[in-house]
């Protein structure tokens, strides 16, 4: 028998800041004499890693040896950001860190900041996946995260004239926080045909053969909670060709080329993040990326269940399989297919498993974002899958006729194949049919998912089905981290950091929001955010903000839907009504920051015009000395979790402004406000119930309801459409060249002049700089604005993705924690 290892405790700063030495000196193989802020950054990670690895492979014995039910997150992407903040903050060894870094002559914010992001994902639905991680973790659930390890994460936003540039994001030089298992190794299988026959029983059998195989290589990274024993395990599969290396016979037969296209060809599925957010295109290698990840995940997944020498109906008591979004809906097929052709279980019986097994996360009901294959292609790649997604279909055709005779047009309306040109699967559809439960994200989403896109299968299933499961962030990451001053400042009024475990604790924040001494400190921590942000903004742009302005901040993804131009246009008729000041005008207004960050998808024209129109704006207006500090317009560059970090903290009020019904949740409104900062939004998405939570004095809500909508639409397209006078004020002034040539932008204006103006910014602009107005005069009085964003803070405590995960286990997993030991 040996001893166990032990890692090193930390219990003083020098016993760090040996082990940081001993990395430098020999994983490193580097002298501390010429130690930069890279290899300490490595070193530094090196070694919290392995304190990191010895309670990772503790809690995989742990979870083997109670073998509960365990939760499996399927999820295309996950936007984690950097690690080591997070890992120290989560083993609890921050402070301990930063004395002996200290020591060695570096500061510990210039270490974490040597990190390159992983950004796994492209916006909303990737952060979600990277909170659920944590939340997990932290309430010691059973869980793995499954996704795929691409090679380029979203790409780098470089702003060149006012455009945006994409350069390749490549992150994985060095990366301390990734374990290849060259061990696990899993066969994929793709293209060939499928081969019927008999067996003596008369059964028939299906038989998936031919084709080509992928390898599927398995690389892990430690999930660490908040001050508890648990680390999970977030499992990221890499695609390498079958014959390794590359094909030798071929290579000797002299066909070289041919060798290392095919290399090049599996390395290809894993390569690179699809960068569109909220809309899908059909490609062939996004299907092909889709089941790559989805066969090797159940393969392991299964794997692991056989270990346990149960009977196969206790696989839904074992395992409870998450979809986020439609992108692993092939899981459900492949279950199906494991199920009935390998392990030759019927139908039934197979199916019933399945369905017990899955739930299904739906995050937008935009149309252009539904999932939909071709036949043809589908075919193709995965032949008996489509044969299984027919034989599916079939049956549940069949009971909804059983249920419904006489009501033809639903069996069309509700079928996963839809009969179009070529024929296409309807993912949304096969998830539903093939999960027990089905969520939305915010209670207006979820309304809507039942009253629009699902509505027949409401009346298939019945209501019990649809349920709703409010999204939620982690206060770790996004209020102690991002924010330490003022989580500090809060942990000394609710008794210490135990709030980060029960955010409902910041209620107790409610009896300071008139005590002076309370919000000196806390205006002089949003100041300080403020001058922080002014930091960054200066250095990566050269222009000079007042820490003293309302920083008014939009940071998400560039969508027509989100209404970036909305806030923009905005912008500029404010701009216009400062030129129109006296000078006695100009000293009541409160000087105003406007901030813009996000990404386009390459291939989404608007968007970029969207953002070359805030840098031809922001060109005319930070230069024009009419203005001066009364308004800068300001476009931070390459937007990720990072950047998230520095802006969140240092807004004074965000803008939360979709079309009422299009943003299914929003995540970043949530942030905001637990940062102290004030919102201006439409009823949509989470807005509605953080307004809930706040109160609607403290929320600037604004525009038309979900429900207006679509009658408004119809009016534009059939009646009169009248565009609001002060858009057009705007619109003339684009026209006059003012911001550049105005051609292009023809293409915004005319998209709400010419064409319908789908996402109603003339219908809600008027509102919009009323309630503007409103946040001028409100800011001026700091003392009340400051009550208002004590009380808020307070009353966020339930949009923590701990309540999230919580409903999620007890409503649609079915599970409990597991909780170790002792909590740290
Ligand atoms: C689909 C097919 C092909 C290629 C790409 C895609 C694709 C990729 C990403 C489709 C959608 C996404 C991302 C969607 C997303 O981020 N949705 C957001 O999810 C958040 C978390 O629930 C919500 O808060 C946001 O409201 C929602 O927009």
């Amino acid at each position: 028998a040996w001893k166990k290892f032990q890692p090193k405790e930390f219990a003083t700063p020098e016993e760090f800041e040996s082990e940081v030495v001993r990395h430098v000196e020999t994983t490193l193989a580097r002298s501390m004499f010429n130690c930069d802020e890279t290899a300490a950054y490595a070193a530094t990670s090196l070694a919290l890693r392995d304190r990191l690895i010895m309670e990772w492979n503790q809690t995989q014995q742990r979870h083997t040896f109670a073998d509960n039910k365990r939760i499996y997150y399927l999820s295309l992407e996950f936007l984690m950001g950097r690690a080591l903040d997070n890992a120290m903050l989560n083993v609890g060894k921050k402070e301990v860190a930063k004395e002996g870094l200290l020591d060695l002559g570096f500061r510990i914010e210039d270490i974490i900041s040597q990190e390159h992001d992983a950004a796994l994902g492209n916006g909303g639905l990737g952060r979600l996946a990277a909170c659920f991680l944590d939340s997990m973790a932290s309430l010691n659930y059973p869980a793995w995260g499954y996704g795929l390890r691409y090679r380029y994460g979203i790409f780098k936003q470089e702003i060149v004239d006012g455009y945006q540039v994409e350069v390749p994001d490549y992150w994985l030089d060095f990366n301390p926080w990734e374990f290849p298992r060259h061990d696990i190794v899993v066969d994929i299988q793709f293209f060939g045909h499928v081969r019927k026959y008999e067996d003596d029983d008369g059964k028939p059998i299906s038989v998936w053969e031919g084709g080509e195989i992928v390898k599927a290589v398995a690389y892990d990274v430690p999930i660490p909670g908040f001050k508890t024993a648990t680390t999970n395990n977030l499992r990221l599969w890499s695609s390498k060709a079958a014959s390794g290396e590359f094909d030798f016979q071929k290579f000797n037969s002299g066909d070289y080329e041919s060798a290392v296209a095919e290399t090049q060809r599996a390395e290809t599925i894993s390569a690179v993040l699809y960068p569109n957010d909220n809309l899908e295109r059909g490609k062939e290698l996004r299907l092909k990326q889709q089941y790559f990840w989805v066969a090797a995940s159940l393969y392991d997944i299964v794997r692991r269940f056989k270990k346990s020498k149960r009977p196969w109906n206790e696989f839904p008591d074992q395992v409870a399989i998450q979809l986020n979004d439609t992108h692993p809906t092939l899981a459900i097929v492949e279950l199906q297919r494991i199920l009935i052709d390998l392990e030759k279980l019927e139908w039934d019986e197979a199916w019933s498993i399945v369905t017990k097994t899955f739930g299904y996360t739906n995050h937008t009901v935009l149309p252009e974002a539904l999932e939909k294959w071709s036949v043809p292609l589908m075919q193709n790649l995965l032949p008996r899958h489509l044969l299984i997604i027919y034989e599916i279909n079939l049956y549940f055709l069949q009971s909804v006729e059983r249920k419904f005779p006489k009501d033809r047009d639903l069996l069309g309306r509700v079928s996963i194949i839809e009969e179009s040109q070529p024929k296409m699967v309807r993912m949304a559809f096969l998830a539903i049919v093939g999960s027990h439960k089905v969520n939305g994200v915010a209670e207006l989403h979820s309304d809507l998912i039942k009253s629009t896109i699902f509505k027949d299968f409401v009346k298939v299933f019945g209501p019990d089905k649809f349920t709703n499961v409010t999204n939620g962030i982690t206060p770790r990451r996004w209020l102690h981290q991002a924010n330490p001053r003022l989580s500090e400042l809060i942990a000394s009024k609710t008794g210490g950091l135990g709030y980060l475990k029960d955010l409902n604790i910041l209620n107790e924040l409610e009896k300071y929001a008139d005590d002076k001494e309370f919000k000196k400190e806390w205006a002089e921590i949003k100041y300080a955010n403020k001058v922080r942000l002014a930091k960054h903004i200066k250095e990566t742009t050269g222009v000079t903000v007042n820490p003293a302005a309302l920083f008014d901040i939009q940071v998400k993804r560039i969508h027509e839907y989100k209404r970036q131009q909305m806030n923009i246009f905005g912008v500029i008729h404010r701009y216009l009504t400062i030129k129109a000041m006296t000078p006695e005008e100009k000293k009541k207004l409160a000087p105003r920051v406007s901030i813009f960050g996000g990404k386009a998808a390459p291939g989404y024209w608007m968007a970029k015009t969207i953002i070359h129109l805030i840098n031809s704006v922001g060109a005319v207006v930070n230069n024009d000395k009419d203005v001066g500090d009364l308004l800068k317009v300001i476009f931070v560059e390459d937007y990720n979790v990072s950047k998230a970090e520095i802006i969140v903290p240092a807004s004074d009020i965000s803008e939360h402004i979709s079309t009422a019904g299009t943003e299914a949740s929003g995540t970043s409104n949530m942030k905001f406000v637990l940062n102290g900062g004030l919102i201006i939004g439409t009823c949509d998405g989470a807005n509605i119930e953080i307004t809930r939570e706040i109160g609607e004095s403290n929320i600037f809500l604004f525009g038309n309801l979900a429900e207006e909508v679509e009658d408004l639409r119809h009016t534009h397209n059939y009646g009169e459409h009248i565009i609001d006078p002060a858009l057009l004020q705007v619109f003339a002034e684009i026209r006059k060249n003012t911001f550049g040539d105005a051609e292009s932008f023809t293409a915004l204006v005319s998209a709400i002049e010419d064409h319908g103006d789908y996402y109603l910014v003339s219908d809600d602009f008027n509102s919009y700089i009323q309630t503007q107005a409103l946040v001028d005069e409100a800011y001026k009085n700091q003392d009340e604005w400051i009550t208002k964003t004590i009380l808020s803070v307070a009353r966020m405590g339930f949009f923590s993705s701990d309540r999230c995960i919580n409903e999620y286990a007890e409503s649609i997993w079915n599970t409990e924690p597991l909780n170790p030991e002792e909590d740290k």
